[in-house]
């Protein structure tokens, strides 16, 4: 067995079932094994970045690594945005990453680079393989350190010799860790950090599901505690039935109005938080002055199991309490970010997940879908924008028997649209809307805020996505999509619905009314 058959082999036995891929000349012999091991589905991606934002969508709905094939340094740079989420995301993702012939490496041949460097900043783990004997092992390897406890990117450099010489043999899997137990002494001192009735829980990474999220709904009910989100959760469960949560707010002026008063602040999964830009006079932390903040548990300890515990101490008779089951009603009228939100809230389906990169379009989401069935929500973790489409497409391929939409503003699905390919080549229940302002919206915004003079045309024709208008419709139909343009709400909710009903992906373009 050559390096690369022993490889798949191994990442197949170690519960790797997908490798979203877009490979080149030194990974062909793990192409070619391909074949051999059918239980590893290769996905072809048309772009890098939507074979790490897909692998990324595919970790946080199983919680198992997919793989990624990328083609050396340019393959992997291509990607890195999106490893980048995918890290901020504490994504379990294995990012296999062809090179050199080990021999060849000293002729620097035209794709000749610095691999390590460029994997370095997204990755909490990086091999090189050496040898074909090691490949199997090395897989084995990348998959524990990619499931962790906390989760990442683990990347394996796989020279070409490596993957095609022979005398390998498959690893058997490493077995998996559970994350660390939070100690009691903790667990105390987040009970006594209640009593003081102005305390806050901010809830983040696996306290977003439903053991998390009803723990804390417990504490609050017994405690007056108040309970927030993070702002960009990896994935979070929510709709009727589940505990409602706000998320704190993404501008700092509003997240710091919403902790303000608070003189306990209690993390249970999330960071502290912090302003998402530094602006002219204002505060980096958003932690308010005076603020006692107690860690209940960091990333990749049992944040779930400590909220558990800690509801026992604090409230033991307490009762979560579940969001009503409540839709919007359908509106008419023209199209606009209130109008979308307010149709996919009244059509949401049952178990659906939701990709979200509405961006400044994306505000009236929450509220319109709140008592919506129960969904999973995932969001833009670290800020790199065209994430949204792959990591719909990798969900869908993760969870066939689910509905998924991507709600996508305009500017950020043109940085891996071609992840509508892939839906398409892959079958995959994918519908798209697409909030057409036409607009880079959110940077008039911040043109303002940090206080840059008000634009003045040059300025504002860098922040302007018309002239020509993109027609996302006539490129969802040349990639294999099915697709519609709205530009009223009865338009909009006729599309909706009938891109639920049917199978395979769909796109709809929602014509914005202020787009003009
Ligand atoms: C990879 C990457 N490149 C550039 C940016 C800077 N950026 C932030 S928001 C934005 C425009 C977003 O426009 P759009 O997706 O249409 O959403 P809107 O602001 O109109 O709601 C840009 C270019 C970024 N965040 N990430």
């Amino acid at each position: 067995m050559n390096g690369a058959q022993a490889l798949i082999r191994t990442l197949a036995g170690s519960g790797v079932d997908v490798c979203f891929s877009n490979p080149g000349t030194s990974e062909m012999h793990f192409v070619a094994s391909l074949d051999t091991v059918p239980q590893l589905r290769g996905v072809l991606c048309l772009f890098e970045g939507v074979a790490t934002g897909a692998a990324d969508g595919y970790g946080r709905m199983t919680g198992r690594p997919a793989a990624t094939l990328l083609h050396l340094g340019p393959g992997l740079a291509n990607g890195l945005a999106n490893l980048h989420n995918a890290r901020r995301a504490g994504t379990p993702l294995v990012n296999v990453v062809g090179e050199h012939a080990t021999y060849h490496k000293r002729f620097d041949a035209p794709l000749e680079s610095d691999i390590d460097s460029l994997a370095r900043p997204v990755s909490h783990w990086i091999r090189r393989t050496a040898r074909a004997a090691d490949a199997a092992a090395d897989a084995a390897e990348a998959v524990a350190a990619a499931l962790g406890p906390p989760g990442g990117v683990a990347t394996l450099v796989l020279p070409a010799d490596v993957s095609w010489s022979g005398d390998a043999e498959p690893a058997p899997p490493v077995p998996p860790r559970g994350p660390s137990l939070v100690p009691d002494a903790v667990i105390g001192e987040a009970a006594s950090a209640l009593r003081d009735g102005a305390s806050v829980i901010l809830l983040g990474g696996a306290a977003l599901r439903r053991p998390g999220l009803e723990a804390a709904s417990r504490i609050a009910a017994a405690t007056g505690a108040r309970l927030l989100g993070e702002t960009f959760p990896a994935r979070l469960e929510r709709g009727a039935g589940l505990p409602g949560l706000e998320r704190l707010a993404y501008l700092a002026e509003f997240a710091q109005a919403q902790l303000a008063g608070t003189r306990q602040l209690i993390l249970a999964g999330a960071r502290a938080p912090v302003s998402f830009f530094a602006y002219p006079g204002l505060p980096s932390s958003l932690v308010p002055a005076g603020v006692q903040v107690h860690t209940l548990a960091r990333p990749g300890e049992d944040v779930c199991g400590a909220l558990a515990a800690l509801a026992e101490r604090v409230a033991p008779q307490a009762r979560p309490r579940p969001q009503p089951e409540q839709r919007p009603a359908l509106p008419g009228g023209g199209l606009t970010a209130e109008t979308v939100a307010a149709v996919i809230g009244a059509l949401l389906p049952e178990g659906a997940i939701v990709s979200d990169e509405a961006n400044t379009s994306g505000l009236s989401l929450p509220a319109a879908t709140a008592g919506a069935p129960p969904h999973d929500w995932l969001t833009l973790t670290g800020g790199a924008i065209g994430q949204g489409l792959p990591v719909a497409t990798g969900a869908a391929v993760a969870c066939p028997d689910r509905s998924v939409l991507a709600l996508d503003s305009d500017g950020s699905a043109m940085y891996t649209i071609q992840a509508l390919w892939t839906q398409a080549r892959e079958g995959l229940d994918v519908t798209t809307v697409i909030f057409s302002n036409r607009r880079y919206a959110i940077l008039d915004l911040e043109l303002q805020r940090v206080g840059a003079v008000a634009g003045g045309d040059a300025a504002r024709s860098l922040l302007d996505l018309s002239r020509p208008d993109l027609d996302f419709a006539a490129l969802a139909r040349g990639m294999g999509v099915p697709a519609a343009r709205a530009a009223s709400a009865g338009e909009f909710a006729d599309a909706l619905r009938r891109a639920l009903a049917e199978p395979g992906p769909h796109l709809i373009e929602a014509l914005l009314s202020q787009a003009g």
